[in-house]
């Protein structure tokens, strides 16, 4: 199949979950083409399967704001028409659902027939789709995409309670490659960069948090249980990725003088590597439509702290894969921790389970959840142009 997949290029987890599918289905032998703004941070290596689009956002005196919803329908048209694209599958509601819309409108004005699969991944909904200024267009993109998923059961639940959705959402998890992740725990040219020791010279436990920084994420949660494990159990903290929270956040840990115990390592491209030498993976966020992060902490035998929003119930398994608390319940949040790390039997165990978890988000069990759909829609397609 020729497949046009569109994304946020940057570190967030729609963006890394579009180019890892798009990655893998060039792997199947399709051709795959990517269609952003800027080059998605993962695709950063030549295959002869993979076809890179920018669309060019030159600024221009007259607009205040660039137009860029229309600057990608334009792309998507060229791109279809020339590359003979079969399908487009868009990442993110806003604007990527709506330009493909766009872009199906044009394309058929010249006789040519594309259908479009819109992925929600959760801030489109959640955050972003709440705001009512967005929702005619979301729930007209999403009603008019030819097929939708979502990244999990409580995002598909929360769709149809934002939105007058008429149809129907299709739930297909986001996904880890557990092969690439069993290479990654053995990797040797990461032995000598990226060793325990190097963060824990007194065999420490660690503590580790990826993310963006924003507010959803409730860094100070982050904090308030490392306080409370350091106060038990020898412990460091490490924190990486960057946004709007980071600075607070880094003077937060000055005030509370545990600065020397916590590292800032800020955006990392491949996070992965530095779960190697976690022994907890925090994710405590307001709301999580899936929390990719958790899943790839758990295939890197690391269990996970989080709270019980959105779809994290359905990625970190209570009492399993690790422990999941009510949001806002630091005290809560941070027994669990202790529960696991006191005993180096029971992390053995958690780490072990961790794991299981995380291989029923194996790629090749989820990947064929996209092919099969891809073939479904573009069959319908095929029909209805006969029509
Ligand atoms: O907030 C983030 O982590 C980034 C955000 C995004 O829009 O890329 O992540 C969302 O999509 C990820 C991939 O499907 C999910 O794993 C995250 O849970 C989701 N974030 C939120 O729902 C807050």
């Amino acid at each position: 199949m020729k497949i046009g997949i569109v994304c946020y290029p940057t570190f967030g987890g729609s963006g890394v979950v579009a180019t890892e599918l798009g990655i893998a289905l060039a792997k199947e032998g399709h051709k795959v083409h990517f269609i952003s703004y800027s080059q998605p941070v993962r695709l950063d290596f030549f295959s002869e399967n993979i076809f890179y689009h920018e669309v060019i956002v030159s600024s221009y005196p007259l607009f205040d704001y660039q137009p860029y919803e229309i600057l990608l329908a334009s792309k998507l048209v060229d791109v279809v028409k020339h590359e003979k694209l079969d399908l487009l599958h868009v990442h993110y509601a806003i604007p990527h659902a709506s330009a493909a819309y766009l872009a199906k409108q044009i394309l058929k004005s010249h006789g040519i027939s594309i259908p479009f699969i819109t992925t929600l991944h959760g801030t489109d909904i959640t955050l972003v789709g709440k705001d009512a200024s967005f929702e005619p267009v979301i729930s007209f993109s999403i009603n008019e995409s030819d097929a939708v998923t979502a990244v999990s059961q409580s995002l598909k639940d929360d769709t149809y309670k934002f939105f007058d959705i008429k149809k129907e959402i299709h739930v297909i998890p986001n996904f880890i490659s557990i092969s690439d992740f069993e290479q990654l725990k053995n990797k040797e040219e990461y032995n000598g960069i990226c060793q325990k020791k190097m963060y824990s010279p007194s065999g420490e436990k660690i503590l580790m948090h990826i993310s963006n920084f924003r507010k959803v994420k409730r860094l100070d949660d982050v904090i308030g249980i490392f306080e409370n494990v350091r106060k038990q159990i020898p412990s460091k903290l490490l924190l990486i990725g960057d946004g709007p929270e980071r600075n607070r956040i880094e003077q937060l840990c000055r005030e509370k003088n545990i600065y020397h115990d916590v590292k800032f390592l800020g955006k990392i491209t491949t996070p992965e590597m530095l779960l190697r030498v976690a022994d907890l993976f925090l994710l405590p966020s307001e709301t999580e439509s899936f929390g990719l992060a958790a899943l790839e902490a758990m295939a890197m035998n690391v269990p996970v702290i989080s709270t019980n929003t959105g779809g994290l119930p359905e990625v970190n398994i209570n009492g399993v894969s690790g422990f999941t608390s009510n949001v806002g319940d630091v005290e809560d949040m941070s027994q669990n921790a202790l529960k696991i790390l006191s005993d180096p039997l029971i992390l053995q165990k958690f780490r072990r389970q961790a794991f299981e978890v995380a291989q029923q988000f194996d790629l090749p069990k989820i990947l064929p959840l996209y092919e099969d759909l891809y073939k479904e829609v573009i069959e319908k397609n095929k029909v209805s142009i006969k029509v």
